[in-house]
């Protein structure tokens, strides 16, 4: 399904009920609100969390739960994912102390999109308020839930033009919910009223195309200014009260999927190498394969040439207007994206409170780039892991990489992204096992945990309990001293 406009975006706001003011959003020291937890920092304060544990061990609870690639989140009392489970859409909480479920509420779909198989209507991770509970389907919409599972309010949405899916999560800043859809045409940035789904601001992401990636604050504390957004080959800076856009910088890769992260006035992200081999021109792709003569390369003219055979499962990437052929300007876009050097790792120092002086990019590195994984930033340094556990640690004060290193010998798969907490790196692979790493340039792997099914969600860290999503299982993990 393709779009010719999707300037609406919204469509009607409905079922707007009558509220009950909750209280404004807190600093939640004990929460993990939103993917990967404070401002999508992936850094937990908490203390006593184990290093060693697994199906049959440190299990303080487990639930069996439907698959899907969103990530736990973690309120005042409960713990919240979502799911599509045969048709349909479904929002789970259970009890953050006892793994009871406490409600489920579910949806049917609205529309059907095609997107990535490894992808589904219920690949973004909610936002907790604490209390309540936001949620995004790529099939229906926004949806809010208070605490007991009543929906506060919904708004429908119109189908996202985007290969993958859509995949950035939504965030909160004070009382707005920020949502980002970027798309092939049409990108947008939205900021909307917490208690009633009524749109605060709307920002035009013109010149702005798809991405993955969910945005974050800055400053990162309870105070911030700006939301940040890095997009296709753009990092750009908008205000959280009114979406006016502050500043914009280039120079990231295209389709980034990988979300940036904040801490100490440093800002992090990376780009995937899109590069082939030497791409040809259009007019050369066209003399060899156009059988049909139309000045199109259709799927079949296109992967019947032995160079782009493995083409078929990202044919639609370059298709922008869905008529499953390429024309000249949907080739010169692939053919731009990847000749670009403009990706790998990146630091970005960011101006300080009140300063006027630009953003600046001060490190960056093509190899071993993550692709899926969120880098991270901590005590000076910077972590990028790519999805092979090749790990790169940067001093982020003086733009050194100071190591870059194997996470394991076997191999690894990585789509979920790192988190810290206690001292400890954890990072959730595909591959089902969860490994424990030291952190700073001497990290050692501290634990490999089998954990038997696939996982593609970051877990969360709060209060002495690592909550970690599988393929099949929610579980809870705890050293059994708290
Ligand atoms: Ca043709
Ligand atoms: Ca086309």
């Amino acid at each position: 399904m393709r779009q010719n406009s999707l300037r609406s975006g919204f469509a009607l706001l409905v079922a707007v009920t009558t509220l009950t003011p909750v209280a404004a959003v807190d600093a939640q020291e004990s929460s993990w609100a939103r993917f990967r937890g404070p401002n999508g920092s992936g850094v937990s304060n908490a203390s006593d969390l184990p290093a060693e544990f697994g199906p049959e061990s440190g299990v303080v609870w487990s639930q069996s739960v439907p698959d899907s690639k969103s990530s736990p989140v973690v309120g005042d009392r409960h713990v919240f994912i979502t799911a599509e489970d045969e048709g349909e859409l479904v929002v789970l909480a259970f009890d953050r102390d006892t793994g009871e479920l406490a409600w489920r509420t579910s949806y049917t779909p609205s529309f059907e999109v095609e997107m990535f198989p490894d992808n589904n209507a219920a690949s973004t991770t909610p936002v907790t308020d604490g209390e309540n509970v936001f949620v995004l389907f790529s099939t229906f919409g926004v949806i809010a839930l208070d605490g007991e599972g009543e929906e506060m309010w919904r708004l429908p949405i119109e189908p996202i033009d985007n290969f993958y899916g859509q995949s950035a999560s939504p965030l909160l800043a004070g009382d707005t919910l920020i949502l980002l859809f970027d798309q092939r045409q049409g990108s947008y940035l939205v900021g909307l009223d917490r208690l009633t789904g009524a749109e605060t601001w709307r920002r035009e992401r013109v010149g702005r195309v798809e991405s993955y990636t969910t945005p974050v604050l800055y400053p990162p504390g309870g105070d911030a200014e700006q939301v940040m957004v890095v997009g296709s080959t753009w990092l750009d800076s908008y205000s959280v009260e009114t979406g006016e856009p502050f500043w914009a910088i280039d120079g990231f890769g295209y389709w980034p999927i990988s979300s940036p992260a904040v801490a100490d006035g440093y800002l992090l992200a990376a780009g995937p190498d899109q590069a082939g081999p030497e791409p040809e021109t259009f007019e050369a792709i066209l003399a060899q394969g156009d059988a049909d003569g139309d000045g199109l390369m259709s799927r079949a003219e296109m992967i019947g040439l032995e160079r782009y055979a493995g083409l078929e499962a990202h044919f639609s990437f370059g298709d922008v207007d869905g008529d499953d052929s390429w024309n000249a300007d949907e080739y010169a876009e692939v053919f731009v994206a990847s000749t670009t050097d403009q990706f790998g790792s990146i630091v970005v120092k960011l101006p300080g409170e009140g300063s006027d002086a630009e953003p600046e990019i001060t490190w960056r590195d093509v190899r071993a780039a993550p692709y899926h994984a969120t880098p991270l930033a901590l005590d000076g340094h910077g972590y990028f892991i790519a999805d092979n556990g090749i790990m790169t640690v940067v001093d982020l004060a003086n733009g050194e990489m100071v190591r870059r290193d194997r996470v394991s010998r076997a191999g690894m798969n990585l789509s979920a992204s790192p988190v810290v907490g206690d001292g400890k790196m954890y990072l959730a692979t595909a591959g089902g096992e969860l490994y424990v790493l030291s952190l700073g340039a001497d990290w050692e792997v501290l634990a490999t945990n089998d954990l038997g099914e696939p996982m593609f969600a970051t877990p969360a860290l709060v209060d002495g309990r690592i909550f970690v999503r599988t393929s099949g299982h929610l579980y809870a993990f705890g050293t059994g001293s708290n």
